[in-house]
């Protein structure tokens, strides 16, 4: 909170093309925040990509397209601070600081860390296992009061809230205890070849994965080849996981409920349905691609966008540090 506006923080990191899984589950769910009176701040979290191993040149340009990602889906910059984290240093300040308020233990357990350490084995490093503690310094520095995020990350979030609540035990009161806001209809976009696996930026599989800037086509193409389950009805069930997953995906992308899609292909096979779920896909991404296109072509606009969110974010950031650093007994 911040005077009487409650504050909004999310991010997404630039660790690769964005998915319908990244759309679905978070970007297009902040849109709303502003228009209703919140103060929000959408960051860039290019630190937390390098936790992975990134070629320079790609992930620039990923911060680049991260940024006019935003603004396509519908980010307003004159309305919401969008910045990119590594421009405002407080956030690696406080994660150094959160890391020693963060349990060993606490970190093991988290999913994440288990999932990437076996996808990446060659490089279990240090910031991989502290992430969720730059995550809470990143929400933690705004004040804030909600974070809309996939269902994926509410164990860093509850992590995030222990760290607050440790904090604010041992120094008083000094952060606000964030609540996570989870879209129930898209909590979590399952892969499209393993439905048991969430969609992922960073999947090899790229028939596993619909990317928000994917020509039709390729969208359509995916969509058909996406895997089902063994029978022909196009129900939501657990043993129809690959079905249930493509039924949401439709249902986000048309507002319709599962009873009215279930009906609409009562009698009809996977083979139609498919094809349904990719051209409502497609062009409901088709406003974001074209903004997008026009957007990417500008990068000194997109220059100044970033500046501008990173000195806003820096006044807010600033206010927070000096509480944190006079608590904790640091000279000046
Ligand atoms: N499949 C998904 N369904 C719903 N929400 C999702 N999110 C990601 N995948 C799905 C949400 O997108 C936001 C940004 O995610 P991130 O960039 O911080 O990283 P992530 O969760 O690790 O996403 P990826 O796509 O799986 O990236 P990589 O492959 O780099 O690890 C978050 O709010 C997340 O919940």
């Amino acid at each position: 909170m911040i005077g009487n506006e409650k504050i909004v923080f999310s991010g997404v990191q630039p660790s690769g093309n964005l998915t319908i899984g990244n759309y679905l589950g978070a970007i297009r769910n902040f849109t709303g925040f502003a228009e209703e009176g919140y103060k929000t701040f959408y960051c860039v979290v290019d630190l937390h990509a390098i936790t992975v191993r990134q070629v320079p040149a790609d992930l620039r340009r990923r911060t680049y397209e991260t940024l006019a990602l935003y603004l396509a889906c519908g980010l307003d910059e004159k309305k919401n601070t969008l910045f990119v984290q590594s421009q405002v240093p407080a956030h690696a300040e406080l994660g150094w600081i959160l890391d020693c308020y963060t349990m060993f233990g606490e970190l093991s357990r988290m999913t994440q860390f288990k999932d990437k350490s076996a996808k990446h084995a060659e490089n279990i490093n240090a910031g991989l296992f502290t992430y969720p503690s730059l995550m809470a310094a990143d929400i933690l520095l705004y004040q804030t009061d909600v974070v809309p995020v996939g269902v994926d990350q509410k164990q860093h979030l509850e992590l995030a809230r222990d760290i607050a609540n440790r904090f604010n035990q041992v120094y008083s009161d000094t952060f606000t205890v964030p609540e996570p806001y989870i879209p129930k209809t898209t909590m979590k976009i399952m892969s499209l070849a393993d439905p048991a696996a969430k969609m992922s930026k960073s999947d090899e599989n790229q028939n596993a994965v619909v990317y928000i800037l994917d020509s039709k086509d390729d969208v359509i193409r995916k969509f058909r080849r996406a895997v089902t389950d063994s029978g022909s009805e196009v129900r939501a069930s657990e043993d129809k996981p690959g079905v249930t997953n493509l039924i949401s995906i439709y249902r986000a992308f048309t507002g319709k409920t599962v009873e009215e899609v279930e009906r609409e292909f009562a009698g009809k096979g996977y083979g139609e349905f498919k094809t349904a779920v990719g051209e409502a896909c497609a062009d409901g991404l088709a406003p974001v691609r074209e903004e997008f296109a026009r957007l990417i072509a500008d990068k000194a606009h997109l220059e100044e966008i970033m500046k501008a969110g990173a000195e806003t974010a820096s006044y807010y950031a600033r206010k927070t540090m000096s509480k944190v650093r006079r608590k904790i007994g640091f000279v000046g």
